[in-house]
């Protein structure tokens, strides 16, 4: 059956690879899957046949026959619950990595959003200067404890997984900032997910849409 993913016409990123369909395609690309890509604009987003499948109006989405997924932690887990190569197979393991999979959406990515906003799209307000450091000390609240439990460990359970490839998607959006390069061992965690050939196969494929 084919899957078709949903991806920005124009990703406001230029194809660095942080708009969240490439989160999607890299798990795809780990699971081996051929995928279709439904290129929309931001007004298309808002219009009911998008809004049918997404009811925020986002991207990216998933469709497999029937089945018509939004939300990229639902959608990762979806193929990797289905296909090999993204959960162990041992029980524990499996529902640990599924763990880190919501830590890294509902635990670290939301300072870092909230970190972004406000070097992106707050950054001409009178009180901006103020809030950032805050925001920015918020999200090294996160990646503190985050960074010890890694320790020297290539992976945060043993193999890599979807736990990891989930981490390393949210983590990556922090770079430009520097902010990730204060905890080395998260660098080249994020480095290490990105060497992966199915990282560098979803990086191209979103590139080749958006550049130029
Ligand atoms: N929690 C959602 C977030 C989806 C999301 O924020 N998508 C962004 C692109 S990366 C988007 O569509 N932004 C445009 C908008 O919200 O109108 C997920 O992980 O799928």
């Amino acid at each position: 059956m084919t899957i078709i993913i949903t991806a920005f016409e124009k990703s406001p990123d230029g194809g660095k690879g942080l708009a969240r369909d490439t989160r999607v395609r890299w798990a795809l690309e780990e699971a081996g899957l051929p995928y279709e890509v439904r290129l929309v604009s931001f007004r298309a987003m808002k219009e009911p046949a998008h809004l049918a499948r997404h009811p925020f109006g986002q991207i990216p989405t998933y469709e497999e026959g029937d089945l018509v997924l939004f939300e990229t932690g639902a959608i990762v887990l979806h193929i990797a619950q289905h296909h090999a190569g993204l959960l162990p197979n041992d029980a524990d393991a499996r529902a640990r990595a599924i763990a880190w999979m919501f830590a890294a959406v509902n635990t670290v990515e939301p300072p870092i959003l909230e970190f972004m906003t406000a070097r992106l799209f707050e950054a001409d307000k009178p009180w901006a200067a103020a809030r950032l450091p805050l925001v920015a000390d918020r999200v090294r609240d996160r990646l503190k404890p985050l960074s010890a439990r890694l320790g020297n460990a290539d992976w945060l359970d043993g193999a890599f997984s979807a736990g990891d490839l989930m981490m390393a998607s949210v983590l990556l959006r922090l770079r430009a900032s520097g902010i990730l390069d204060e905890f080395p061992n998260l660098a080249a965690y994020v480095a290490r997910g990105e060497a992966r050939p199915a990282y560098k196969r979803a990086f191209a494929a979103q590139l080749a849409i958006n550049a130029g």
